[in-house]
């Protein structure tokens, strides 16, 4: 019996997700499949929709986990008032669009989950298994919840040929070698994963290189992602390069404008919306950092959003056009000229022109995703535009994925900010949801419509097609669209590479469906799912991920300075010149009396006065601007005290020591779980936070000793320059190694290395030290660079005898660039050795290829403080 029901209700996306080995699944990250519990009984569903049978397939994977010997009845709001005419349902406060609730009545042990809308009984379905996950039972009380946001989308900037731009995943799960790839399999499982935290479209290619995407072998395999993504209501959207009609149409035109051009992008949707009915929309990238606009024509960002709504709004698609336009050969040496201002200064003059299908999606900072930055003042500067907000999930800035950075903490002050628009409280969560101040009027409007249609069924969706059409529908009552676009950067490497990184995708669903939720709580719910329900474990990695954030800022770029790193790059390592003397505008100014950029209007570039009044006020005085965001809005001398009295120089060198050593604490909480946790987990994960213990070190000694020989003002506490138990490769006695010079110097410890010259065609060569400390145990850190080209060996010896356990070791990591500098500086700790004065320390490094087994130093260190 259970079988043949199972046959039949495999619909979809739904069929066939046992846990297959070896396949990329939803299991490896919070979503866990239940060994099946022939338990039919337990769940039904009124409905026959696809996403009413992918939720009721849900449910009966995941009730297996739990003891249910009631029924849980699923349906939409029409089907359950059908269904049970004498419900004593809440109708008075039924879910809005996509939402649902979760109902017990009084004396009837039977569960119900009444969806608005077929998305709404999939997103109930999902809410009841991680309440349940979570060990909470429903008494009598409703849960209900609708989304705040009606845009939730993930953005991948995957590549044609399979690449993914600031991927740190393996390669994309969409496309290999110009094609969609054969098995989508993965994309079912990715689509069932955002679906569970309520995202509900997905553009699945690249805003730069977005050409060949529009041809028609392309888009064929387009609608073969749609239909792997379509049982979890998961819209596909994709990027369109605004030059199509000439790079792909031939015409001699892109000029929006041109009714050629405008025919032509009709005729193009008309053929998506063939194979695609309910297909999302276009996101857009023009004029930006080499990508063809509008601006080639004399035409604006309105002009060439509109022909594309145009030719999507008869079909119920959108628009999603980037603000992230702006000039990157600015003049470096005028000091008025300032990127930040570049997307306010572009769309604040087009607030009201654009189409009710655009939604203007903006970077949350005035940068691009630094590790912190103010929010962005265009959010406030447009009233008559919807705006969806970009953040990004791939750790581009922060850390890669290498390093564990949750990011919740960072959106949700971004979502919390009062931007204080016509002096009325303006959080941009609000402007996001459409109901900022400003949208009073038309909210109110709306409001009337959601009560006329709360619970007069005929006008709920009942069905996909109807559903597809909820967008347009929501604005032509006039309530602003809005929402939030996470980039994600999955791949087929466990989608995130790193498994805590899995937090962060999460996280970006639970806020855009609910920005009010704590990252707190979003961490402590990924946890329980994800990791495991133990007490210990809960608090412990709750509280890792809690302070990620804060410690990456205090060991890469505090006080508003933005991520110090290469930013035309690899946007990793240290770098701290990186960002100046160039055109891209990410600059901090940095020279021998102080630091920071002057944005201010009295002195400055004028940034500070694209925000409100009471905003701009705060920002355009040093003593009222918040220490975090000092650098980025004033140029301060070193000595300028911040609000704790401490100055911006010791400031700079005490929280680059502090946030190294929480990364090091990271490691001992982490071992601290070891008998709690899966292995596999445990020691995939230990390798990282371990490899970023030591890279938070690289950070704090290319800062540290950079701002002690600018400002020439040293460390209260004498750290800063002074490496005590470290000896330096170039001062060892060499055997083939060549002293090398680092650049930037102050990614190695006084500027210099030593490498191995393959070419030479020595075998090994070899750094020798003799030891002068006090006999006693010691950790011993070998500080390498890890290249890419070739897998170089290295092996530590001590009087020529090998030193035990991670003794010798290989360089196998993929880190960014192939030469030695902090991107790829790598320590491998040799733990617990016992060493005496006179003993010879032997480094010998074998090269490999391009990887000249380059070395920086060695650093005797005592057992207790190893990490440190
Ligand atoms: O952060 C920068 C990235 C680019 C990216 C660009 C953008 C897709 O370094 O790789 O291009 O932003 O957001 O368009």
């Amino acid at each position: 019996m259970w079988k043949k029901i199972a046959f039949v209700l495999c619909v979809g996306a739904a069929c066939g997700l046992g846990n297959r080995v070896g396949a990329q699944t939803a299991d490896q990250a919070w979503l866990k499949d239940a060994t099946p519990q022939p338990n039919p009984e337990a769940v039904r569903a009124l409905g026959k929709g696809p996403l009413e049978q992918a939720a009721l397939e849900e449910l009966r994977r995941g009730i297996g986990r739990h003891k249910e010997s009631s029924e849980i009845v699923i349906g939409t709001v029409d089907e359950v008032v059908h269904a049970f005419p004498a419900l004593r349902v809440p109708t008075a406060r039924a879910p809005g669009p996509e939402g649902y609730w979760l109902y017990r009545e009084p004396d009837n042990k039977d569960l119900v989950i009444a969806g608005a809308d077929e998305r709404g009984v999939l997103y109930g379905a999902f809410a009841l298994l991680r309440l349940r996950g979570e060990g909470q039972t429903l008494g009598g009380e409703v849960v209900r919840s609708t989304p705040a946001m009606a845009i939730r989308w993930v953005d991948e900037w995957d590549n044609a040929d399979g690449s993914i731009e600031r991927g740190y995943a393996g390669r994309s799960i969409f496309f290999e070698g110009s094609k969609v790839r054969d098995d989508l399999a993965p994309v079912g499982e990715y689509a069932r994963l955002l679906s569970s935290v309520g995202i509900n479209g997905c553009n699945v290619n690249n805003v730069n290189n977005a050409a060949p995407f529009l041809n028609a072998e392309m888009l064929s395999g387009l609608k073969r992602i749609a239909d792997a993504m379509r049982p979890w209501g998961v819209r596909l959207a994709m990027s369109v390069d605004v030059a199509s009609p000439q790079k792909v149409g031939g015409l001699a035109t892109y000029d929006p404008l041109d009714p050629q051009v405008k025919a032509w992008w009709t005729a193009k949707v008309n053929e998506i919306y063939a194979l695609i009915p309910d297909f999302a929309g276009f996101t857009v990238k023009a004029d930006s950092e080499g990508q063809p606009g509008p601006a080639s024509y004399g035409r604006t960002p309105a002009d060439a959003a509109n022909t594309l709504a145009a030719a999507l709004a008869p079909h119920g698609g959108v628009v999603l056009y980037r603000a992230f336009v702006y000039n990157h050969h600015l003049d470096w040496n005028d000091k008025k000229a300032d990127r930040a201002r570049a997307a306010y200064d572009i769309f604040h003059p087009l607030d009201g022109k654009f189409a009710p299908n655009v939604i203007v999606q903006i970077k949350e900072g005035p940068i691009d995703f630094q590790v912190r930055e103010p929010v962005s003042p265009l959010f406030g500067g447009l009233t008559q535009t919807s705006q969806a907000m970009e953040v990004q999930i791939t750790q581009e800035y922060t850390g890669q994925q290498r390093h564990l950075v949750y990011l919740a903490p960072l959106w949700k002050e971004v979502l919390d900010f009062d931007l204080r628009v016509d002096g009325k409280s303006t959080p941009v969560k609000n402007i996001l949801a459409g109901t900022a101040a400003f949208d009073r009027k038309v909210s109110a409007q709306a409001a009337v419509d959601r009560n006329r249609r709360s619970f007069d069924s005929s006008a709920l969706r009942a069905n996909v097609a109807q559903d597809d059409k909820s967008v347009s529908r929501t604005n032509s009552v006039g309530r602003r669209l809005g929402g939030m676009v996470g980039v994600s950067g999955v791949g087929r490497d466990a989608w995130l590479g790193s498994p805590l990184a899995l937090a962060n995708l999460y996280a970006f669903g639970r806020l855009a469906w609910d920005p009010n939720l704590a990252p707190e709580k979003i961490a402590e719910e990924w946890t329980r799912q994800t990791i495991g329900n133990d007490a210990e474990v809960v608090r412990t990695v709750t509280r890792m991920l809690m302070q990620s954030w804060p410690a990456y800022e205090g060991y890469t770029g505090p006080l508003g300075l933005q991520t110090l790193t290469d930013i035309t790059g690899s946007h990793y390592g240290p770098g701290i010149e990186g960002s100046e003397n160039n055109g891209w505008g990410q600059w901090h100014r940095a020279d021998h009396e102080g630091v920071g950029m002057d944005r201010t209007v009295a002195t400055g570039t004028g940034y500070a006065g694209q925000y409100a009044p009471e905003v701009a006020n705060i920002f355009e005085s040093a003593q009222t601007t918040p220490d975090d965001l000092l650098l980025f809005f004033h140029h301060v001398p070193y000595t300028y005290r911040l609000q704790d009295g401490k100055t911006v120089i010791q400031y700079l060198y005490d929280s680059h020591y502090e946030g190294a050593a929480r990364a090091a604490e990271f490691v001992k909480d982490w071992e601290g779980l070891k008998e709690k946790i899966d292995p596999a987990l445990y020691t995939k994960v230990l390798a990282r936070l371990q490899y970023q213990a030591g890279h938070a070190i690289v950070w704090r000694d290319a800062v540290t000793q950079y701002f002690l020989k600018l400002s020439g003002i040293p460390d209260e506490m004498g750290r800063a320059g002074n490496f005590a138990g470290r000896l330096e490769a170039e001062d060892a006695k060499l055997t083939g190694y060549e002293v090398i010079d680092v650049k930037p110097w102050e990614d190695a410890s006084r500027g210099k290395a030593v490498a191995c010259d393959a070419k030479e065609k020595q075998r090994s060569c070899s750094a020798e030290w003799t030891y002068h400390g006090a006999a006693g145990v010691y950790d011993v850190a070998i500080e390498y660079f890890d290249l890419q080209g070739g897998v170089a060996q290295f092996d530590f010896r001590v009087h020529g005898k090998s030193t035990g356990s991670g003794a010798d070791w290989v360089a196998d990591a993929t880190l960014p660039t192939k030469r030695p500098h902090g991107d790829n500086s790598v320590r491998h700790v040799v733990r617990g050795m016992v060493l005496k004065p006179g003993d010879v320390l032997e480094v010998t490094g074998t090269p490999d290829g391009s990887d000249p087994a380059a070395l920086d130093y060695l650093e005797v260190m005592p057992v207790a403080s190893s990490m440190h």
